[in-house]
């Protein structure tokens, strides 16, 4: 006799290939209109869920894991950060968690690179004008940005993302620093040329473009403290497609309007999907480009996902070990 098909509940809408080949292998149950779950919603799926499939929108907190159901073994997240999942409480209440790591890398390191050339070389500056017919034509001292060919680019975070960044850095030329728990093996740094700062704050403190590639934990919070933005150069930018959280918002637009840092590209938010009315003004005035957390936001790369979480939920179900498993101990 067959085997019972796991009860997948799948938080929000999936490329249809994905939600397609779901529905063959598991009692799916989709999220047809793909409204963001509420707290309540959520809970009422972990009580009867085998498998729960939340993104970055679900806050997976202890208050819902406390009312999960005997069922519930498994949260396959579709995405790469975990911050949205309490891993602790999951991992003893006996549940696993994974996630998509890898597949998502170079597209968002693409966008990265996007925002490293946006704000310098006043991308949204130029569409503006052309877009309202505002272009007075062509003279030899307007619209100037600058080069970032021959900056130094700082990387906080140089984990998969943070290399697949300083790769396409240097090829725009931009001398290659970061900052890491730990020291990438030296094959990697000697291919990126790449310099390590064991101190962040003196990382900080000498590059003309810093980008944010760490994850968000509770180490991680506020890692660019008022104190940390104080420190960077004057006329520095500062690129942000990780998570808001890793950035002191307030202190960012105080330094972006006071001029002591020049400009920002941001892809995520302290309090998604909110963002904060300076920031709003500030890209009105060309200071900062603002993108909607869109960073892996490519159908290649939400089919890689899908498929990552399947073969997540397959591995589990089959009585293996899943590839993609997280564990508090990681974070
Ligand atoms: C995803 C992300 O869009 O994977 C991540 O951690 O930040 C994004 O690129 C999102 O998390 C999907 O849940």
């Amino acid at each position: 006799m067959a085997r019972k098909k796991p009860l997948v509940v799948v938080t929000r809408k999936l490329p249809d290939v994905i939600e397609t080949r779901m529905r063959e292998l598991f009692d799916a149950r989709l999220n047809d209109d793909d409204h963001p779950m509420s707290q309540a919603e959520l809970v009422e799926a972990v009580k009867v869920a085998d498998v729960l499939v939340p993104t970055i929108t679900d806050r997976i907190d202890a208050a819902v894991l406390s009312q999960a159901g005997e069922s519930l073994k498994l949260i396959a997240t579709f995405g790469t950060g975990v911050d949205n999942i309490d891993v602790g409480t999951a991992s003893a209440r006996g549940i696993t968690v994974t996630n998509t790591p890898g597949v998502l890398t170079e597209d968002t390191a693409d966008m990265t690179m996007a925002l490293i050339l946006a704000v310098p070389r006043r991308l949204t500056d130029g569409v503006r004008v052309m877009t309202d017919g505002s272009w007075p034509g062509w003279s030899p001292t307007w619209m100037l940005g600058h080069r970032i060919s021959g900056k130094r680019l700082g990387i906080v975070g140089m984990g998969r993302i943070g290399q697949a960044v300083a790769r396409r850095a240097k090829a725009f030329g931009m001398s290659i620093h970061y900052h890491n728990r730990r020291r990438v093996p030296a094959a990697v740094e000697d291919g990126l040329e790449a310099t390590y700062w064991e101190s962040l704050d003196q990382m900080l403190a000498r590059m003309d473009v810093v980008s944010v590639h760490c994850p968000h934990t509770p180490a991680t919070f506020h890692l660019l403290s008022a104190r940390r933005l104080k420190l960077m150069r004057p006329g520095s930018y500062i690129v942000n497609t990780a998570r808001g959280e890793i950035i002191d918002e307030a202190a960012l637009i105080r330094q972006l309007e006071s001029g002591a840092i020049a400009g920002a590209g941001l892809d995520v938010f302290e309090h998604e999907p909110a963002v904060n009315p300076k920031f709003v003004k500030l890209a009105a005035e060309g200071r900062v480009v603002l993108l909607p957390h869109m960073g892996s936001a490519t159908i290649e790369g939400r089919i890689d996902m899908g498929e990552k979480v399947i073969i997540n939920i397959r591995t589990f179900a089959d009585g293996h070990r899943p590839p993609d498993r997280v564990l508090p101990s990681m974070l």
